[in-house]
């Protein structure tokens, strides 16, 4: 290993293995990729640290089946789990990935005590919320990601309609990662220009649609898995935040007390990430329609945890 920070990664499946790939690639830390299936990790580390003889960065990464080569970690992105099948929900998912989330939770926090965790595993929110009870982290170091690869997907489908470069779009997704989410009109800008001077209301609220179904559509086309680039792409973009402490203004899922009204719940809303974390939860002006759409997606998230607390395994 180099002297850069460290990121395990558990789960070595697609987005285990693109957030891998983009850690190396930004030369940002050394990588530890953990999966239960023998062969697996250490096979797409091999073919990693070969990549790396090309591209030339100089971090490392190593594959296992053992959380002691975890020790010490500074972020454990936890990607582990199943993946939504064409005519699933992510709620499909909850009772097996609850539990791997838990058995992986205890194993990480054993070996990394004081890591930050990112989590990615479906239904994100209701997942971060075990990783933070599994773990007894405080709030700052538990966070999940939906909302960059959901703001990703609303400025993928912007630019497409506009034919603009999407490095200068610029756009918020709050709420649950689900058909739920709270995509921002306000928020959303071209360099600035608010983008409901761009485009009419009725071709705004059907990208406003595409984007919630944006992983969906994935699913459908795949037919074996769901989304992994992006994902894994937007979960190295938190990460990269908290360790050179650049505080971006990211829509994360997060522990909120009171925030909007939204008490002792994970939720996707607009935070600064930092070398703490969730340094910062922005409380931003909203319409009451998105104030009305944000609780409706809290309650979502609050239903989904409240299940996962009723089989009594956390
Ligand atoms: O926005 C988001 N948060 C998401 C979430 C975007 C895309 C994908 N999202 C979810 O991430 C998806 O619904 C899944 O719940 C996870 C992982 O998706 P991925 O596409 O990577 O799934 P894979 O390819 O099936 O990989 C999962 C890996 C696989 O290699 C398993 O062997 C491993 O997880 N796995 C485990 N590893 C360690 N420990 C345990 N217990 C374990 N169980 C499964």
């Amino acid at each position: 290993m180099s002297n850069l920070p460290k990121i395990s990664i558990i789960g070595a499946g697609n987005v285990g293995a693109a957030a891998a790939y983009r850690t190396l690639e930004l030369n940002l830390a050394d990588v530890v990729l953990l999966d239960i299936v023998e062969g697996l990790p250490q096979g797409k580390s091999l073919d990693l640290t070969q990549m790396l003889s090309v591209s030339g960065a100089s971090s490392k990464i190593i594959g296992t089946n053992d959380y002691k080569d975890t020790k010490d970690s500074d972020i454990v992105i936890i990607t582990s789990g199943l993946a939504r099948k064409p005519g699933m929900s992510r709620d499909d998912l909850i009772t097996t990935n609850t539990k791997i989330i838990k058995e992986v939770t205890e194993n990480v926090v054993e070996h990394s005590p004081n890591s930050i965790l990112i989590v990615i595993t479906n239904p994100l929110d209701a997942m971060t919320y075990v990783a933070h009870k599994v773990s007894a982290f405080p709030k700052e170091r538990v966070v999940g990601m939906a909302g960059v690869l959901d703001a990703s997907r609303f400025k993928a489908f912007l630019s497409m309609e506009l034919n603009v470069a999407v490095s200068k779009i610029d756009t918020l997704v709050l709420g649950g990662h689900g058909d739920d989410m709270v995509p921002l009109k306000n928020y959303t800008a071209i360099s600035g220009v608010p983008i409901t001077q761009l485009i009419d209301d009725k071709k705004l609220n059907k990208i406003i649609q595409r984007t919630r179904d944006g992983g969906a559509e994935i699913v459908k086309l795949l037919k074996t898995g769901s989304a992994f680039y992006a994902p894994g792409v937007s979960a190295v973009d938190m990460a990269e935040s908290i360790l050179k402490d650049q505080r971006k203004l990211l829509p994360c899922c997060v522990f909120a007390n009171g925030e909007y009204g939204v008490k002792n719940q994970f939720l996707g809303l607009p935070v600064i990430l930092s070398s703490k974390g969730v340094d910062e939860i922005l409380e931003i002006e909203l319409t009451d329609s998105e104030k009305e759409e944000l609780h409706a997606s809290a309650l979502h998230v609050k239903e989904l945890c409240d299940l996962i607390d009723g089989f009594g395994i956390l």
